[in-house]
């Protein structure tokens, strides 16, 4: 899936709000960046420039792929063509604030939402004052910091319209492509390897079902008719999710959507309003089918609530692309072929396997990662580190590709990285 860069495109939106002028350049997809670069540079002298950090690496433990030596190079490009400070931020950026500033030599990283801060910043910057007091901010000069803050009420951030996010490159096919599109922020529920608490803390906070409507309709007005809400879990809460189904269905708009939901909360009136709203398809990580595992993750749902919720969403014509997280801490071989026999009972239109958890900072899986000697205390886990139990290894990537080999019309990718279907 083609994906567009909203948390760039928002940190513009805000930033052209406060008053600057900004230019958006996105290098994702550029043919040409030394290229690009130049054009850009010709146009505008820049007093600062941010780079929005996505993703630190790809999370696969068979072949990782590391991806800020590219954000590196683009830190020494940008020194050779301006002296204007560099300023990193993103979601990826924000899990290692410190270690990801001093790997690519940039000048400043702002952790977390970008929106408030980074105006901010420049403020600081251009009036020459020292911006270490700006929550989230930090220097490779200086190690101590102010925690990142996040806004209460997300409504005071515009959400971006089509001239901010619409520069689709050529190379996006428009027929694939799923605009993201974020209407809540902050994650409470607390799964032990998720870094979603650095990026956009934990306390939900929600976007006006009114503005999402009439922001929405700019891009049904540019002929945009499929969209990714990219909330981390779209139906907590429900209250929320069901309004924002109501308010879609009411716009009667032509859309399709899809969501990340969370297997617990579902009933058949959610579904229904869900399918009636536009959803087509939902990513649901389910992780595992073994309770003891779903405990050691500190998941808030049953195996049989993931079976109810694949078969509710089954009978609206809901498309199920599910998730296995193999390998974690409690996983044995017979958790692991409970997991497997039960992906086999559900309903599912996908299922990606994943087998090694990707270890970050100041989660209870890290924690548990140096108790159990597969980290070291120094580890700041930039280069990806996964907790694979040390007594599977042997065997668990080898069965799950075997598994997934004899499904292929459901295994979207298997752990070796293969594209089998
Ligand atoms: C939705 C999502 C997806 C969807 C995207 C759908 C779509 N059409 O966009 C799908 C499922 C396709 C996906 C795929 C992947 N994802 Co993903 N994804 C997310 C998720 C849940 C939300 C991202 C998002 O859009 N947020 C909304 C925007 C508004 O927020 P934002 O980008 O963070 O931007 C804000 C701030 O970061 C900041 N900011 C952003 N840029 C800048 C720049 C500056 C200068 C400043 C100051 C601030 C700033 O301000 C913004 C506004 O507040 C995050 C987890 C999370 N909670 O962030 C993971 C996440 C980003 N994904 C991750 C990963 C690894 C991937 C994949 C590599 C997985 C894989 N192996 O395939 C792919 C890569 C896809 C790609 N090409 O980039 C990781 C990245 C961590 C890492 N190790 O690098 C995350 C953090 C999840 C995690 N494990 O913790 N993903």
């Amino acid at each position: 899936m083609p994906v567009l860069p909203l948390g760039m495109a928002s940190v513009v939106a805000a930033t052209q709000k406060a008053g600057h002028t900004v230019l958006s350049l996105n290098l994702l997809e550029s043919s040409d960046i030394p290229l690009s670069f130049e054009n850009a540079f010709r146009e505008i002298k820049p007093h600062a420039i941010g780079i929005s950090v996505r993703n630190i690496d790809d999370q696969s433990m068979e072949n990782p792929r590391f991806l800020l030596d590219s954000v590196r190079d683009l830190v020494e490009d940008c020194r050779k063509m301006s002296d204007a400070p560099v300023i990193l931020g993103g979601a990826g950026y924000s899990i290692f604030p410190q270690s990801a500033l001093e790997y690519t030599n940039a000048d400043y990283g702002l952790q977390g939402e970008g929106e408030e801060m980074f105006p901010l910043l420049l403020e600081f910057l251009n009036a020459g004052r020292k911006p270490f007091c700006i929550p989230g901010v930090y220097s490779r000069k200086m190690k101590r910091n102010n925690p990142p803050r996040y806004s209460t009420d997300l409504d005071l951030f515009p959400l971006p319209e089509p001239h901010v996010h619409l520069d689709i490159p050529a190379t996006i096919d428009k027929e694939q492509l799923w605009l993201p599109y974020q209407t809540r922020r902050g994650c409470p529920m607390k799964c032990s390897y998720c870094s979603t608490p650095v990026i956009e803390g934990s306390t939900l906070r929600f976007h006006d079902s009114r503005a999402i409507i009439e922001n929405i309709s700019l891009y049904v007005d540019k002929g945009i008719a499929q969209f990714f809400f990219v909330d981390n879990i779209f139906n907590i809460p429900e209250s929320y999710a069901e309004q924002l189904c109501s308010a879609l269905i009411e716009a009667d708009f032509t859309i399709k959507w899809r969501c990340i939901l969370y297997p617990r909360k579902i009933n058949p009136e959610m579904a229904w309003k869900m399918k009636a709203a536009g959803c087509t398809a939902v990513s649901m990580g389910f992780e595992s089918g073994a309770p003891p595992v779903l405990a050691h993750m500190n998941k808030q749902f049953t195996p049989t609530d993931v079976s109810e919720t694949c078969r509710i969403l089954n009978d609206f014509g809901i498309e199920q692309q599910g998730f296995l997280l193999l390998g974690g801490p409690g996983e044995t071989r017979k958790s692991v072929e409970d997991s497997l026999a039960f992906a086999d009972t559900l309903p599912l239109d996908t299922l990606k396997i994943t087998v090694g958890i990707r270890i970050y900072p100041e989660t209870p899986l890290a924690r548990t990662a140096l108790a159990e000697g597969v980290i070291s205390g120094g580890d700041d886990l930039l280069k990806p580190r996964f907790y694979l139990r040390p007594e599977l290894a042997g065997w668990l990537p080898a069965h799950a590709a075997t598994w997934a080999e004899e499904r292929p019309h459901k295994i979207l990718q298997n752990l070796h990285g293969r594209k089998i279907s």
